[in-house]
Protein backbone atom coordinates (compact mmCIF):
# COMPACT_ATOMS: atom_id res chain seq x y z
CA UNK A 1 0.00 0.00 0.00
CA UNK A 2 1.10 3.48 -0.63
CA UNK A 3 -0.36 6.81 1.55
CA UNK A 4 -1.28 9.55 -0.73
CA UNK A 5 -3.28 12.62 -0.44
CA UNK A 6 -6.14 14.00 -1.87
CA UNK A 7 -7.96 17.17 -1.50
CA UNK A 8 -6.59 17.06 2.19
CA UNK A 9 -7.37 13.51 2.74
CA UNK A 10 -4.91 11.33 3.58
CA UNK A 11 -4.98 7.75 2.42
CA UNK A 12 -3.86 4.23 1.66
CA UNK A 13 -4.29 2.68 -1.56
CA UNK A 14 -3.09 -0.28 -3.32
CA UNK A 15 0.34 0.46 -4.97
CA UNK A 16 -1.05 -0.26 -8.34
CA UNK A 17 -3.72 1.82 -7.93
CA UNK A 18 -4.21 5.00 -10.26
CA UNK A 19 -5.02 8.62 -9.02
CA UNK A 20 -8.65 8.14 -10.52
CA UNK A 21 -9.06 4.97 -8.65
CA UNK A 22 -7.85 6.23 -5.31
CA UNK A 23 -9.91 9.15 -5.67
CA UNK A 24 -12.96 7.13 -6.67
CA UNK A 25 -11.98 4.81 -3.99
CA UNK A 26 -13.02 7.99 -1.28
CA UNK A 27 -15.62 9.11 -3.16
CA UNK A 28 -14.43 11.92 -4.64
CA UNK A 29 -15.59 11.71 -8.36
CA UNK A 30 -13.08 12.81 -10.72
CA UNK A 31 -15.08 13.33 -14.26
CA UNK A 32 -13.99 11.24 -17.52
CA UNK A 33 -15.07 10.97 -20.74
CA UNK A 34 -12.99 8.42 -22.74
CA UNK A 35 -11.73 5.98 -19.81
CA UNK A 36 -13.01 2.58 -19.59
CA UNK A 37 -11.36 0.30 -16.69
CA UNK A 38 -9.22 -2.39 -18.01
CA UNK A 39 -10.77 -1.33 -21.81
CA UNK A 40 -9.24 1.94 -22.68
CA UNK A 41 -7.23 4.12 -20.43
CA UNK A 42 -5.56 6.10 -22.86
CA UNK A 43 -5.73 9.86 -21.71
CA UNK A 44 -7.57 10.75 -24.63
CA UNK A 45 -9.74 13.23 -23.37
CA UNK A 46 -7.93 15.43 -21.00
CA UNK A 47 -11.48 15.53 -18.67
CA UNK A 48 -10.20 13.51 -15.59
CA UNK A 49 -7.06 16.54 -15.23
CA UNK A 50 -5.96 16.77 -11.48
CA UNK A 51 -2.65 19.38 -10.16
CA UNK A 52 -0.12 17.21 -8.56
CA UNK A 53 2.32 18.97 -5.85
CA UNK A 54 5.62 19.44 -7.61
CA UNK A 55 4.21 18.87 -11.21
CA UNK A 56 4.17 22.15 -14.09
CA UNK A 57 1.56 20.76 -15.47
CA UNK A 58 -1.88 19.47 -14.61
CA UNK A 59 -2.14 15.67 -14.78
CA UNK A 60 -4.22 13.05 -16.42
CA UNK A 61 -5.50 10.46 -13.44
CA UNK A 62 -7.18 7.62 -14.95
CA UNK A 63 -3.12 6.80 -15.99
CA UNK A 64 -1.71 8.12 -13.37
CA UNK A 65 0.13 5.45 -10.87
CA UNK A 66 0.16 6.60 -6.89
CA UNK A 67 3.43 7.12 -5.81
CA UNK A 68 3.87 7.28 -1.69
CA UNK A 69 3.54 10.78 -0.65
CA UNK A 70 1.83 12.34 -3.64
CA UNK A 71 0.04 15.51 -2.78
CA UNK A 72 -3.58 15.34 -5.39
CA UNK A 73 -5.66 18.51 -5.90
CA UNK A 74 -9.36 17.91 -7.32
CA UNK A 75 -10.82 21.05 -7.53
CA UNK A 76 -9.10 23.86 -7.83
CA UNK A 77 -9.45 26.72 -10.10
CA UNK A 78 -7.04 25.65 -12.27
CA UNK A 79 -8.31 22.09 -12.44
CA UNK A 80 -11.99 23.67 -13.17
CA UNK A 81 -11.38 25.70 -15.52
CA UNK A 82 -9.22 23.43 -17.88
CA UNK A 83 -11.63 20.75 -17.70
CA UNK A 84 -14.26 23.38 -18.62
CA UNK A 85 -12.41 24.63 -21.79
CA UNK A 86 -11.69 21.13 -22.94
CA UNK A 87 -15.45 20.40 -22.79
CA UNK A 88 -17.02 23.21 -24.33
CA UNK A 89 -13.68 22.25 -27.20
CA UNK A 90 -15.22 18.85 -27.34
CA UNK A 91 -18.30 20.86 -27.57
CA UNK A 92 -18.13 23.08 -30.20
CA UNK A 93 -17.20 20.43 -33.09
CA UNK A 94 -19.90 17.97 -31.80
CA UNK A 95 -23.71 17.56 -33.44
CA UNK A 96 -25.82 18.69 -30.57
CA UNK A 97 -28.87 17.61 -31.41
CA UNK A 98 -29.62 16.57 -28.05
CA UNK A 99 -33.19 16.25 -28.78
CA UNK A 100 -33.48 13.64 -31.29
CA UNK A 101 -30.73 11.55 -30.05
CA UNK A 102 -30.72 7.93 -29.47
CA UNK A 103 -29.00 8.78 -26.17
CA UNK A 104 -30.66 11.58 -25.11
CA UNK A 105 -31.11 10.98 -21.18
CA UNK A 106 -28.48 8.69 -20.67
CA UNK A 107 -25.55 10.29 -22.39
CA UNK A 108 -22.06 10.48 -20.63
CA UNK A 109 -21.43 13.64 -22.60
CA UNK A 110 -24.41 15.32 -22.31
CA UNK A 111 -24.24 14.63 -18.12
CA UNK A 112 -21.04 15.87 -18.40
CA UNK A 113 -21.85 18.98 -19.70
CA UNK A 114 -24.37 18.98 -16.93
CA UNK A 115 -21.99 18.55 -14.42
CA UNK A 116 -19.40 20.81 -15.12
CA UNK A 117 -22.07 23.59 -15.35
CA UNK A 118 -21.52 24.80 -19.02
CA UNK A 119 -23.90 27.58 -20.26
CA UNK A 120 -22.71 28.30 -23.67
CA UNK A 121 -20.29 27.04 -26.04
CA UNK A 122 -17.95 30.36 -26.53
CA UNK A 123 -17.41 29.41 -30.55
CA UNK A 124 -18.85 27.33 -32.74
CA UNK A 125 -16.40 24.88 -34.34
CA UNK A 126 -16.28 23.32 -38.07
CA UNK A 127 -18.02 20.42 -37.75
CA UNK A 128 -16.73 16.78 -38.86
CA UNK A 129 -18.87 16.48 -42.22
CA UNK A 130 -19.05 12.76 -42.72
CA UNK A 131 -22.35 10.73 -43.77
CA UNK A 132 -24.16 8.52 -41.52
CA UNK A 133 -23.59 5.13 -41.89
CA UNK A 134 -26.20 2.75 -42.35
CA UNK A 135 -24.72 -0.03 -44.30
CA UNK A 136 -24.92 -2.91 -41.62
CA UNK A 137 -28.13 -4.57 -41.08
CA UNK A 138 -27.84 -4.35 -36.85
CA UNK A 139 -24.97 -1.00 -36.47
CA UNK A 140 -25.31 2.50 -37.39
CA UNK A 141 -22.51 4.75 -37.05
CA UNK A 142 -22.79 8.53 -37.11
CA UNK A 143 -19.37 10.56 -37.47
CA UNK A 144 -20.85 13.57 -36.37
CA UNK A 145 -21.33 12.38 -32.81
CA UNK A 146 -18.36 10.70 -32.75
CA UNK A 147 -15.75 12.39 -29.58
CA UNK A 148 -13.10 10.19 -30.60
CA UNK A 149 -12.79 8.68 -27.25
CA UNK A 150 -11.38 5.29 -28.78
CA UNK A 151 -13.82 2.95 -26.45
CA UNK A 152 -15.32 1.42 -29.50
CA UNK A 153 -11.86 0.95 -30.92
CA UNK A 154 -10.37 -0.63 -28.08
CA UNK A 155 -13.26 -3.07 -27.60
CA UNK A 156 -13.49 -4.31 -31.01
CA UNK A 157 -9.63 -4.70 -31.21
CA UNK A 158 -8.41 -5.52 -27.66
CA UNK A 159 -11.88 -7.32 -26.28
CA UNK A 160 -13.33 -9.00 -29.15
CA UNK A 161 -10.02 -9.35 -31.61
CA UNK A 162 -12.33 -8.10 -34.19
CA UNK A 163 -10.64 -5.51 -35.10
CA UNK A 164 -12.50 -3.50 -37.99
CA UNK A 165 -12.48 -0.15 -36.59
CA UNK A 166 -9.84 2.33 -35.82
CA UNK A 167 -8.90 6.13 -36.09
CA UNK A 168 -8.62 7.26 -40.05
CA UNK A 169 -7.28 10.06 -41.08
CA UNK A 170 -5.24 12.66 -39.10
CA UNK A 171 -5.50 16.07 -37.07
CA UNK A 172 -8.86 17.46 -37.55
CA UNK A 173 -9.95 14.99 -40.30
CA UNK A 174 -9.71 12.36 -38.01
CA UNK A 175 -12.46 10.04 -37.97
CA UNK A 176 -13.53 6.50 -35.99
CA UNK A 177 -14.66 3.85 -38.55
CA UNK A 178 -13.79 1.08 -40.76
CA UNK A 179 -10.14 1.67 -43.30
CA UNK A 180 -11.02 3.17 -46.52
CA UNK A 181 -14.24 5.08 -45.70
CA UNK A 182 -15.89 1.56 -45.72
CA UNK A 183 -19.43 0.92 -44.29
CA UNK A 184 -19.23 -1.02 -41.20
CA UNK A 185 -21.77 -3.50 -42.86
CA UNK A 186 -19.15 -4.21 -45.45
CA UNK A 187 -15.94 -4.90 -43.41
CA UNK A 188 -16.02 -8.17 -41.23
CA UNK A 189 -17.73 -6.92 -38.19
CA UNK A 190 -19.90 -9.34 -36.22
CA UNK A 191 -22.62 -7.18 -35.38
CA UNK A 192 -22.16 -8.31 -31.40
CA UNK A 193 -22.54 -4.53 -30.60
CA UNK A 194 -19.95 -4.35 -28.05
CA UNK A 195 -19.32 -1.49 -29.79
CA UNK A 196 -22.38 0.75 -29.09
CA UNK A 197 -22.58 -0.71 -25.41
CA UNK A 198 -19.38 1.24 -24.53
CA UNK A 199 -19.76 4.13 -26.69
CA UNK A 200 -20.16 7.36 -23.73
CA UNK A 201 -22.89 9.13 -26.83
CA UNK A 202 -25.15 8.48 -29.80
CA UNK A 203 -22.02 7.74 -31.97
CA UNK A 204 -22.77 4.34 -32.38
CA UNK A 205 -26.39 2.78 -31.99
CA UNK A 206 -28.40 -0.46 -33.57
CA UNK A 207 -30.38 -0.16 -36.30
CA UNK A 208 -34.05 0.24 -35.47
CA UNK A 209 -37.10 -1.03 -36.24
CA UNK A 210 -39.53 0.45 -33.63
CA UNK A 211 -41.44 1.68 -36.58
CA UNK A 212 -41.95 -1.77 -38.85
CA UNK A 213 -43.09 -3.37 -35.24
CA UNK A 214 -45.98 -0.44 -34.86
CA UNK A 215 -47.15 -0.93 -38.31
CA UNK A 216 -47.46 -4.51 -37.95
CA UNK A 217 -49.26 -4.14 -34.45
CA UNK A 218 -51.50 -1.55 -36.10
CA UNK A 219 -52.46 -3.83 -38.97
CA UNK A 220 -55.77 -5.31 -38.29
CA UNK A 221 -54.53 -8.01 -40.80
CA UNK A 222 -51.68 -9.04 -39.28
CA UNK A 223 -51.02 -11.57 -36.48
CA UNK A 224 -47.98 -10.30 -34.25
CA UNK A 225 -46.38 -12.71 -31.99
CA UNK A 226 -43.92 -11.10 -29.74
CA UNK A 227 -41.17 -13.90 -28.14
CA UNK A 228 -38.28 -12.43 -25.48
CA UNK A 229 -34.75 -13.69 -24.89
CA UNK A 230 -33.67 -14.94 -21.49
CA UNK A 231 -31.67 -12.23 -20.64
CA UNK A 232 -33.84 -9.48 -21.59
CA UNK A 233 -35.88 -9.58 -18.13
CA UNK A 234 -32.67 -9.49 -16.70
CA UNK A 235 -32.23 -6.07 -17.42
CA UNK A 236 -35.06 -4.17 -19.37
CA UNK A 237 -35.69 -3.09 -15.41
CA UNK A 238 -33.00 -1.04 -15.36
CA UNK A 239 -34.19 1.52 -18.16
CA UNK A 240 -36.82 2.00 -15.56
CA UNK A 241 -35.20 2.90 -12.51
CA UNK A 242 -35.01 -0.27 -11.17
CA UNK A 243 -31.78 -1.52 -9.72
CA UNK A 244 -29.48 -3.90 -11.77
CA UNK A 245 -30.29 -7.26 -11.06
CA UNK A 246 -33.40 -6.86 -10.48
CA UNK A 247 -36.07 -9.51 -12.55
CA UNK A 248 -39.04 -8.12 -14.29
CA UNK A 249 -40.40 -11.03 -16.12
CA UNK A 250 -44.00 -10.66 -15.10
CA UNK A 251 -43.77 -6.88 -15.87
CA UNK A 252 -42.31 -7.26 -19.24
CA UNK A 253 -45.10 -9.68 -20.04
CA UNK A 254 -47.43 -7.38 -19.14
CA UNK A 255 -46.08 -4.88 -21.13
CA UNK A 256 -45.99 -6.53 -24.16
CA UNK A 257 -49.65 -7.32 -23.73
CA UNK A 258 -50.49 -3.48 -23.08
CA UNK A 259 -48.26 -2.69 -26.52
CA UNK A 260 -50.55 -4.58 -28.24
CA UNK A 261 -49.02 -8.02 -29.21
CA UNK A 262 -51.77 -11.19 -30.31
CA UNK A 263 -48.95 -13.22 -28.07
CA UNK A 264 -46.97 -13.17 -25.76
CA UNK A 265 -44.51 -16.24 -26.28
CA UNK A 266 -40.84 -17.05 -24.44
CA UNK A 267 -37.54 -17.48 -26.04
CA UNK A 268 -37.01 -20.13 -23.31
CA UNK A 269 -39.34 -21.99 -24.87
CA UNK A 270 -37.16 -22.33 -27.66
CA UNK A 271 -34.32 -22.74 -25.64
CA UNK A 272 -35.33 -25.89 -24.18
CA UNK A 273 -36.07 -27.22 -27.85
CA UNK A 274 -32.82 -26.38 -28.49
CA UNK A 275 -31.36 -28.27 -25.66
CA UNK A 276 -33.59 -31.47 -27.04
CA UNK A 277 -32.35 -30.83 -30.63
CA UNK A 278 -28.57 -30.14 -29.13
CA UNK A 279 -28.45 -32.38 -27.11
CA UNK A 280 -29.74 -35.42 -29.03
CA UNK A 281 -26.76 -34.27 -32.19
CA UNK A 282 -24.10 -34.36 -29.35
CA UNK A 283 -24.94 -37.74 -28.79
CA UNK A 284 -25.16 -38.67 -32.13
CA UNK A 285 -22.09 -37.10 -32.85
CA UNK A 286 -20.16 -38.71 -29.78
CA UNK A 287 -21.86 -42.31 -31.11
CA UNK A 288 -21.27 -42.04 -34.64
CA UNK A 289 -17.55 -40.79 -34.65
CA UNK A 290 -18.95 -37.29 -35.70
CA UNK A 291 -17.13 -33.99 -35.86
CA UNK A 292 -15.96 -32.91 -32.51
CA UNK A 293 -15.58 -30.91 -30.95
CA UNK A 294 -19.60 -29.68 -31.33
CA UNK A 295 -19.79 -25.81 -30.52
CA UNK A 296 -22.52 -23.76 -29.80
CA UNK A 297 -24.65 -22.63 -32.85
CA UNK A 298 -27.37 -19.76 -30.91
CA UNK A 299 -24.62 -16.73 -30.76
CA UNK A 300 -24.85 -15.18 -34.25
CA UNK A 301 -22.38 -12.63 -33.44
CA UNK A 302 -19.85 -15.96 -32.89
CA UNK A 303 -21.64 -17.98 -36.08
CA UNK A 304 -20.12 -14.58 -38.10
CA UNK A 305 -16.93 -14.73 -36.11
CA UNK A 306 -16.22 -18.44 -36.89
CA UNK A 307 -17.34 -17.98 -40.56
CA UNK A 308 -14.23 -14.73 -41.11
CA UNK A 309 -12.79 -15.63 -38.93
CA UNK A 310 -11.89 -19.74 -38.46
CA UNK A 311 -13.74 -21.10 -41.30
CA UNK A 312 -12.09 -24.24 -40.58
CA UNK A 313 -14.18 -24.86 -37.48
CA UNK A 314 -18.25 -24.27 -39.20
CA UNK A 315 -18.84 -27.98 -39.48
CA UNK A 316 -17.89 -28.18 -35.89
CA UNK A 317 -20.84 -25.48 -35.01
CA UNK A 318 -24.02 -27.56 -34.26
CA UNK A 319 -26.57 -27.44 -37.09
CA UNK A 320 -29.55 -26.28 -34.64
CA UNK A 321 -30.95 -23.11 -35.60
CA UNK A 322 -30.97 -20.31 -32.20
CA UNK A 323 -33.73 -20.56 -29.73
CA UNK A 324 -35.54 -17.51 -31.39
CA UNK A 325 -35.12 -18.63 -34.85
CA UNK A 326 -36.40 -22.14 -33.34
CA UNK A 327 -39.45 -20.56 -32.21
CA UNK A 328 -40.21 -18.56 -35.38
CA UNK A 329 -40.01 -21.35 -37.42
CA UNK A 330 -42.79 -23.07 -35.10
CA UNK A 331 -44.97 -20.21 -34.70
CA UNK A 332 -45.07 -20.51 -38.83
CA UNK A 333 -45.56 -24.23 -38.62
CA UNK A 334 -46.96 -25.58 -35.67
CA UNK A 335 -48.91 -22.80 -34.37
CA UNK A 336 -50.52 -21.33 -37.21
CA UNK A 337 -51.93 -24.51 -38.11
CA UNK A 338 -53.35 -25.04 -34.90
CA UNK A 339 -54.42 -22.46 -35.04
CA UNK A 340 -55.62 -21.43 -38.54
CA UNK A 341 -53.47 -19.15 -39.13
CA UNK A 342 -51.91 -17.99 -42.47
CA UNK A 343 -47.79 -18.59 -41.95
CA UNK A 344 -47.96 -15.31 -44.05
CA UNK A 345 -50.33 -12.71 -41.70
CA UNK A 346 -47.98 -13.93 -38.85
CA UNK A 347 -45.42 -11.63 -37.79
CA UNK A 348 -42.98 -12.54 -35.70
CA UNK A 349 -40.75 -10.15 -33.43
CA UNK A 350 -38.10 -11.20 -30.98
CA UNK A 351 -37.35 -8.91 -28.12
CA UNK A 352 -33.54 -9.88 -28.08
CA UNK A 353 -30.32 -8.42 -25.60
CA UNK A 354 -28.35 -8.62 -29.00
CA UNK A 355 -27.56 -6.40 -32.28
CA UNK A 356 -26.31 -9.14 -34.12
CA UNK A 357 -29.81 -10.73 -34.35
CA UNK A 358 -30.68 -8.99 -36.02
CA UNK A 359 -28.64 -9.53 -38.96
CA UNK A 360 -29.37 -13.12 -38.31
CA UNK A 361 -32.89 -13.26 -38.53
CA UNK A 362 -31.88 -11.76 -42.26
CA UNK A 363 -29.91 -14.69 -42.81
CA UNK A 364 -31.30 -17.32 -46.10
CA UNK A 365 -30.57 -19.88 -44.12
CA UNK A 366 -33.21 -19.28 -40.95
CA UNK A 367 -36.56 -19.68 -42.92
CA UNK A 368 -38.65 -22.24 -43.89
CA UNK A 369 -41.16 -22.19 -46.53
CA UNK A 370 -40.38 -19.17 -47.97
CA UNK A 371 -41.04 -17.42 -44.44
CA UNK A 372 -38.26 -15.78 -42.73
CA UNK A 373 -38.32 -17.54 -39.02
CA UNK A 374 -37.90 -14.25 -37.88
CA UNK A 375 -39.39 -11.03 -39.11
CA UNK A 376 -38.22 -7.92 -36.62
CA UNK A 377 -35.86 -8.06 -34.01
CA UNK A 378 -35.88 -5.02 -31.10
CA UNK A 379 -32.94 -4.66 -28.75
CA UNK A 380 -33.85 -4.41 -25.30
CA UNK A 381 -33.37 -0.70 -25.34
CA UNK A 382 -36.16 -0.73 -28.71
CA UNK A 383 -38.54 -2.33 -26.11
CA UNK A 384 -37.67 0.04 -23.28
CA UNK A 385 -38.19 3.02 -26.10
CA UNK A 386 -41.72 1.60 -27.14
CA UNK A 387 -43.07 1.36 -23.70
CA UNK A 388 -42.02 4.45 -22.76
CA UNK A 389 -43.86 6.32 -25.78
CA UNK A 390 -47.01 4.22 -25.09
CA UNK A 391 -46.78 5.96 -21.73
CA UNK A 392 -46.98 2.42 -19.96
CA UNK A 393 -46.35 2.80 -16.48
CA UNK A 394 -43.68 0.03 -15.91
CA UNK A 395 -42.88 0.14 -12.23
CA UNK A 396 -46.13 -0.48 -10.89
CA UNK A 397 -47.18 -3.26 -13.85
CA UNK A 398 -48.77 -6.56 -12.32
CA UNK A 399 -46.88 -9.51 -12.74
CA UNK A 400 -48.56 -11.51 -15.71
CA UNK A 401 -48.00 -14.91 -17.63
CA UNK A 402 -46.74 -16.02 -20.79
CA UNK A 403 -49.15 -17.10 -23.19
CA UNK A 404 -49.84 -20.73 -23.30
CA UNK A 405 -47.99 -23.37 -24.98
CA UNK A 406 -44.98 -21.52 -26.74
CA UNK A 407 -44.99 -19.51 -23.42
CA UNK A 408 -44.09 -22.17 -21.38
CA UNK A 409 -40.16 -23.05 -20.23
CA UNK A 410 -37.82 -24.49 -17.38
CA UNK A 411 -35.24 -23.10 -15.74
CA UNK A 412 -32.79 -24.57 -17.84
CA UNK A 413 -33.97 -22.23 -20.67
CA UNK A 414 -33.65 -18.78 -18.55
CA UNK A 415 -30.17 -19.82 -17.92
CA UNK A 416 -28.83 -19.70 -21.10
CA UNK A 417 -28.63 -15.65 -21.04
CA UNK A 418 -25.82 -16.09 -18.80
CA UNK A 419 -22.13 -17.19 -19.70
CA UNK A 420 -22.51 -21.16 -19.21
CA UNK A 421 -26.03 -21.52 -19.15
CA UNK A 422 -25.93 -23.08 -22.53
CA UNK A 423 -23.64 -25.82 -21.48
CA UNK A 424 -25.34 -25.91 -18.18
CA UNK A 425 -28.81 -26.51 -19.82
CA UNK A 426 -27.14 -29.38 -21.86
CA UNK A 427 -25.53 -31.46 -19.41
CA UNK A 428 -29.07 -31.45 -17.66
CA UNK A 429 -30.84 -33.01 -20.14
CA UNK A 430 -27.77 -35.40 -21.51
CA UNK A 431 -26.97 -36.65 -18.54
CA UNK A 432 -30.26 -38.01 -17.85
CA UNK A 433 -30.82 -39.13 -21.60
CA UNK A 434 -27.44 -41.18 -20.98
CA UNK A 435 -28.16 -42.63 -17.99
CA UNK A 436 -31.74 -42.95 -17.70
CA UNK A 437 -31.37 -41.87 -14.24
CA UNK A 438 -32.18 -38.73 -12.42
CA UNK A 439 -29.12 -36.05 -11.47
CA UNK A 440 -28.58 -35.43 -8.10
CA UNK A 441 -27.15 -32.04 -8.46
CA UNK A 442 -28.42 -30.42 -11.39
CA UNK A 443 -26.01 -27.09 -10.48
CA UNK A 444 -23.23 -27.43 -12.68
CA UNK A 445 -21.17 -24.80 -10.73
CA UNK A 446 -18.16 -25.30 -12.96
CA UNK A 447 -19.31 -23.85 -15.62
CA UNK A 448 -20.83 -20.87 -14.02
CA UNK A 449 -18.84 -17.57 -13.15
CA UNK A 450 -17.00 -14.88 -15.61
CA UNK A 451 -13.77 -16.50 -15.84
CA UNK A 452 -13.40 -15.86 -19.58
CA UNK A 453 -12.36 -19.36 -20.64
CA UNK A 454 -13.97 -22.52 -18.29
CA UNK A 455 -13.67 -26.12 -18.62
CA UNK A 456 -15.02 -29.22 -17.06
CA UNK A 457 -15.39 -32.91 -17.26
CA UNK A 458 -18.14 -34.93 -16.86
CA UNK A 459 -19.41 -38.35 -16.27
CA UNK A 460 -22.39 -39.28 -18.76
CA UNK A 461 -22.80 -42.51 -17.62
CA UNK A 462 -19.86 -44.52 -19.41
CA UNK A 463 -18.68 -41.38 -21.61
CA UNK A 464 -16.21 -38.52 -19.61
CA UNK A 465 -17.05 -35.90 -21.39
CA UNK A 466 -14.56 -32.45 -21.30
CA UNK A 467 -16.63 -29.16 -22.11
CA UNK A 468 -15.55 -25.55 -21.90
CA UNK A 469 -17.12 -22.36 -22.37
CA UNK A 470 -15.40 -19.33 -23.75
CA UNK A 471 -17.17 -15.57 -23.86
CA UNK A 472 -16.32 -12.84 -25.58
CA UNK A 473 -15.00 -13.73 -28.76
CA UNK A 474 -11.30 -12.84 -27.81
CA UNK A 475 -11.38 -15.74 -25.45
CA UNK A 476 -13.13 -17.72 -28.21
CA UNK A 477 -9.96 -17.03 -30.31
CA UNK A 478 -7.80 -18.10 -27.77
CA UNK A 479 -9.44 -21.45 -27.05
CA UNK A 480 -9.72 -22.50 -30.63
CA UNK A 481 -6.23 -21.67 -31.04
CA UNK A 482 -5.36 -24.27 -28.19
CA UNK A 483 -7.61 -26.29 -30.23
CA UNK A 484 -5.54 -26.06 -32.95
CA UNK A 485 -2.57 -26.34 -31.71
CA UNK A 486 -3.57 -29.18 -29.93
CA UNK A 487 -2.70 -28.12 -26.76
CA UNK A 488 -6.65 -28.98 -26.14
CA UNK A 489 -8.89 -31.21 -26.84
CA UNK A 490 -12.61 -31.31 -25.82
CA UNK A 491 -16.13 -32.70 -27.11
CA UNK A 492 -18.76 -29.85 -26.45
CA UNK A 493 -17.86 -26.48 -26.32
CA UNK A 494 -20.21 -22.81 -25.44
CA UNK A 495 -19.43 -20.21 -27.17
CA UNK A 496 -21.18 -16.68 -26.84
CA UNK A 497 -19.98 -13.46 -28.54
CA UNK A 498 -20.75 -11.18 -26.03
CA UNK A 499 -18.35 -11.25 -22.80
CA UNK A 500 -20.60 -12.33 -20.01
CA UNK A 501 -23.14 -13.58 -23.17
CA UNK A 502 -26.58 -12.14 -23.15
CA UNK A 503 -26.82 -10.64 -20.46
CA UNK A 504 -24.55 -7.96 -21.26
CA UNK A 505 -25.29 -8.14 -24.93
CA UNK A 506 -25.01 -5.48 -27.19
CA UNK A 507 -28.62 -4.70 -27.29
CA UNK A 508 -28.97 -4.41 -23.24
CA UNK A 509 -29.45 -1.02 -21.35
CA UNK A 510 -26.55 1.37 -21.37
CA UNK A 511 -24.04 0.99 -18.58
CA UNK A 512 -22.14 4.25 -17.81
CA UNK A 513 -18.25 3.87 -17.78
CA UNK A 514 -18.28 5.14 -14.14
CA UNK A 515 -20.93 2.48 -12.91
CA UNK A 516 -18.82 -0.07 -14.36
CA UNK A 517 -16.08 0.67 -11.60
CA UNK A 518 -18.60 -0.16 -9.34
CA UNK A 519 -20.78 -2.93 -10.26
CA UNK A 520 -19.96 -6.35 -11.91
CA UNK A 521 -22.75 -6.02 -14.26
CA UNK A 522 -22.17 -9.84 -15.97
CA UNK A 523 -22.22 -11.04 -12.51
CA UNK A 524 -25.43 -9.02 -11.33
CA UNK A 525 -27.85 -9.39 -14.03
CA UNK A 526 -26.35 -13.36 -14.20
CA UNK A 527 -28.08 -13.59 -10.95
CA UNK A 528 -30.91 -12.41 -12.16
CA UNK A 529 -31.27 -15.53 -14.32
CA UNK A 530 -30.14 -18.45 -12.03
CA UNK A 531 -32.72 -16.91 -9.24
CA UNK A 532 -35.58 -17.74 -12.02
CA UNK A 533 -33.93 -20.73 -12.44
CA UNK A 534 -33.64 -21.81 -9.03
CA UNK A 535 -37.55 -20.56 -8.19
CA UNK A 536 -39.25 -22.47 -11.75
CA UNK A 537 -40.75 -25.75 -10.79
CA UNK A 538 -38.84 -27.54 -13.94
CA UNK A 539 -35.09 -27.18 -14.48
CA UNK A 540 -34.83 -29.65 -17.02
CA UNK A 541 -35.54 -28.81 -21.14
CA UNK A 542 -36.74 -32.68 -21.34
CA UNK A 543 -39.18 -32.45 -18.46
CA UNK A 544 -41.15 -29.46 -20.34
CA UNK A 545 -44.34 -31.09 -20.84
CA UNK A 546 -44.96 -28.41 -23.34
CA UNK A 547 -42.24 -30.00 -25.09
CA UNK A 548 -42.77 -33.06 -25.21
CA UNK A 549 -46.09 -32.22 -26.48
CA UNK A 550 -44.69 -30.53 -29.44
CA UNK A 551 -42.40 -33.48 -30.17
CA UNK A 552 -45.50 -36.04 -29.75
CA UNK A 553 -47.89 -33.88 -31.72
CA UNK A 554 -46.03 -32.40 -34.54
CA UNK A 555 -42.14 -33.29 -34.73
CA UNK A 556 -41.93 -36.90 -33.51
CA UNK A 557 -38.47 -37.42 -32.23
CA UNK A 558 -35.66 -34.99 -31.48
CA UNK A 559 -33.22 -34.95 -34.48
CA UNK A 560 -36.46 -36.36 -37.09
CA UNK A 561 -36.46 -35.71 -40.46
CA UNK A 562 -39.49 -32.96 -39.57
CA UNK A 563 -37.00 -31.17 -36.74
CA UNK A 564 -34.46 -31.13 -39.12
CA UNK A 565 -36.18 -29.44 -41.87
CA UNK A 566 -37.83 -26.77 -39.15
CA UNK A 567 -34.98 -26.55 -36.80
CA UNK A 568 -31.30 -26.84 -38.01
CA UNK A 569 -29.65 -25.26 -40.63
CA UNK A 570 -26.08 -25.48 -41.86
CA UNK A 571 -23.61 -22.45 -42.51
CA UNK A 572 -20.99 -23.26 -45.32
CA UNK A 573 -17.69 -20.71 -46.54
FE1 LIG B 1 -29.38 -15.16 -26.04
FE2 LIG B 1 -30.29 -17.33 -26.98
S1 LIG B 1 -29.38 -17.11 -24.93
S2 LIG B 1 -28.52 -16.22 -27.88
O1 LIG B 1 -27.67 -15.03 -25.54
O2 LIG B 1 -29.47 -19.02 -27.34
O3 LIG B 1 -29.66 -12.80 -27.76
O4 LIG B 1 -30.80 -13.94 -23.79
O5 LIG B 1 -32.23 -15.21 -26.88
O6 LIG B 1 -31.84 -17.28 -29.64
O7 LIG B 1 -32.68 -18.57 -25.71
C1 LIG B 1 -29.53 -13.58 -27.00
C2 LIG B 1 -30.20 -14.32 -24.60
C3 LIG B 1 -31.17 -15.63 -26.70
C4 LIG B 1 -31.25 -17.38 -28.64
C5 LIG B 1 -31.81 -18.15 -26.23
FE1 LIG C 1 -16.42 -4.45 -33.60
FE2 LIG C 1 -18.55 -5.79 -32.63
FE3 LIG C 1 -18.70 -3.17 -33.08
FE4 LIG C 1 -18.56 -4.84 -35.16
S1 LIG C 1 -20.22 -4.70 -33.69
S2 LIG C 1 -17.44 -2.94 -34.91
S3 LIG C 1 -17.23 -6.43 -34.32
S4 LIG C 1 -17.38 -4.21 -31.58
Amino acid sequence: KVTITIDNQVIQVPENYTVLEAARSIGIDIPTLCYLKEINEVAACRMCLVEVEGARNLQTSCVLPVREGMVVRTNTKKVREARKATLELLLSNHNRECLTCTRNGNCELQTLADELGVKDIPFEGEKTVAPVDTSSPSIVRDPQKCILCGRCVSVCQNVQTVGVLDFTNRGFKTVVGPAFDKGIGNVPCINCGQCIAVCPVGALREKESIDYVWEAIDDPNKHVVVQTAPAVRAALGEEFGLPMGTRVTGKMVAALRRLGFDKVFDTDFGADLTIMEEGYELLHRLKNGGKLPMITSCSPGWVKFCEHYYPEFLDNLSTCKSPHEMLGAIIKSYYAEKNNIDPKDIVVVSIMPCTAKKYESQREELSHAGYQDVDYVLTTRELAKMIKEARIDFVNLPNEDFDEVLGESTGAGVIFGATGGVMEAALRTVAEVVTGKELENIDFEQVRGTEGIKEAEVKLGDLAVKVAVAHGTGNARKLLEQIKSGEKEYHFIEIMACPGGCVTGGGQPHVSAKDRMTKDIMKERAKALYDEDKAKEIRKSHENPMIKKIYKEFLGEPNSHKAHELLHTHYVE
